[in-house]
Order: C-alpha cells, then sequence, then structure tokens
C-alpha cells in the first residue's frame, strides 16, 4: 500500500538553511585551495574576506602552508593579518602578486563587479590590479543584472576639497541612470573617511549605466575623483556559494 511505500521510503531529513555568514565561509574555503605555498597573496577586505585570511592563517598555522606573503588591501585586513600572524609586504616591494581572494559587492553576469561598500576599494583596486589570478568570493545574494541592480551603492571615493562639486559632477554624468549622489556617513554622522584620507560619494542608481568602459572612463576624467568601484575585467574566477552548492565561474 502507499502506507508501506512511504515507511519504507529513506527518512526524509529537515532542509539545511544556511545563513548568509555560512555561505560567505563555504565561498572563501573553497577559494583558499586555491593557494599555494610560496605565493605572494592579496588579502581581501569585508565580512566574506575574513574567512579567507582566518583560513590563510590556520594553513599557516598548522604547516599546511609555508612561505606566503600576504599584501593587504586595508588597514583592518592588515590588523588582522598581524593578529594570524601571516607575514606581510606590500605593493612596491611585491609589484606582482600571484593571487588575491577578495569580496564583492555586486557581480553581474560577464564577472564585472562592484566594490567598496567596505570603503577599501583603491587599495583593493591596486592590490587586484596586480595579481596574476583574482578569484572574488561571494554568497548567491551578490549577483546582479547590470551593475547598479541592486538597488544599493555604486562607490567613488573622491577627495575631501570640494567633495560637493565632485558629487554634482558625478551625479550629472549619470542622470539618464536617475542618479542620485550620497556623501557616506559614519555611525555618528561625520563624513566616512578611507585608509587614504579621502572621502565616498554614493551613486544610487535606477537603471543601467550603458557600456561600463566608457562610464568608468568617464568617472575618472573628473577631477576630485580618486578611483570609483566597479571593478571591470579585473576578476579571473569568481566563486559563488548558495543554497544549492557551490558554482565556480571562470574568464
Ligand atoms: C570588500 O568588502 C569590498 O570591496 C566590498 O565592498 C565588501 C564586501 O563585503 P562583504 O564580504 O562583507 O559583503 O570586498
Amino acid at each position: 500500500s502507499s502506507m508501506e511505500a512511504l515507511s519504507l521510503s529513506p527518512p526524509m531529513s529537515p532542509p539545511v538553511i544556511l545563513t548568509q555568514d555560512e555561505l560567505k565561509k563555504i565561498a572563501a574555503y573553497k577559494a583558499v585551495e586555491f593557494v599555494e605555498s610560496g605565493m605572494v597573496l592579496g588579502l581581501g577586505t569585508g565580512s566574506t574576506a575574513k574567512h579567507a585570511v582566518e583560513r590563510i592563517g590556520e594553513l599557516l598555522r598548522q604547516g599546511r602552508l609555508t612561505n606566503i606573503i600576504g599584501i593587504p588591501t586595508s588597514k583592518k585586513t592588515q590588523e588582522q593579518a598581524i593578529s594570524l600572524g601571516i607575514p606581510l609586504s606590500d605593493l612596491d616591494s611585491h609589484p606582482t602578486i600571484d593571487l588575491a581572494i577578495d569580496g564583492a559587492d555586486e557581480v553581474d553576469p560577464h564577472l564585472n563587479l562592484v566594490k567598496g561598500r567596505g570603503g577599501s576599494l583603491l587599495r583593493e583596486k591596486m592590490v587586484e590590479g596586480a595579481c596574476k589570478k583574482f578569484v572574488c568570493i561571494v554568497d548567491e545574494s551578490k549577483l546582479v543584472k547590470y551593475l547598479g541592480g541592486s538597488g544599493l551603492a555604486m562607490p567613488v571615493e573622491v577627495v575631501s576639497f570640494c567633495w560637493k562639486f565632485t558629487a554634482n559632477k558625478l551625479q550629472n554624468l549619470f542622470r539618464d541612470s536617475g542618479c542620485v549622489a550620497k556623501l557616506r556617513k559614519d555611525c555618528k554622522g561625520e563624513p566616512f573617511v578611507t585608509d587614504n584620507g579621502n572621502y565616498i560619494v554614493d551613486l544610487y542608481l535606477k537603471k543601467d549605466i550603458g557600456d561600463l568602459q566608457v562610464a568608468s572612463d568617464a568617472i575618472l576624467r573628473i577631477a576630485g575623483v580618486v578611483e570609483h568601484g566597479m571593478f571591470l575585467d579585473m576578476a579571473t574566477t569568481v566563486i559563488v556559494a548558495g543554497e544549492l552548492g557551490i558554482t565556480i565561474k571562470n574568464k
């Protein structure tokens, strides 16, 4: 009978729902599998990259990795790496990096990224631009159809000098996309200051900004802009952790 059939079938295990932080950790640990002894490593910033840095520290401690040199992408990551005993250096001494592992705020279908909601986009762009391989690690919530598509900020680092002037130029540049430019504030309501002593203007877009390379060039031509958070054609691999497993996308 159908009752028997039911009782003979294996017990149904309850679905395991992973938290977003667990997904971030899964992506991070997977990326660290690409790390080999002797590598110069770009160490990312943010709650996802933090898991990767922690894991690298653990493997070093266990002697399963040796001779690693880390190049941190922020003061925060620098502190974390020091606390884990990861030997550090910088781009001046190591202008070529074997592999960087870092998170992102958005990933589009071509593996272009938005980064910088954590505020470290300039150092990230310098370090990840100097890498032979850049493995980006995200949970599936970061996937978007087009950059800006999450409705969250597209960050631009600007000098503090007359930031309103620069913010207005940025807003005008993307007025056809309904752009609103806002100065980022810290928890005390003061302007957020980056590791490089600059401000961040967050761009909010209502629709896509068209050709990303054209947009990038136009942003960088505005005097007062230091760097923007679009990372175009930089990620060589994106590891996405989702409820149904890990997806690895290669360029
Ligand atoms: C860094 O951390 C930044 O480029 C990005 O803004 C942020 C992502 O943070 P999280 O991993 O905490 O979502 O990768």
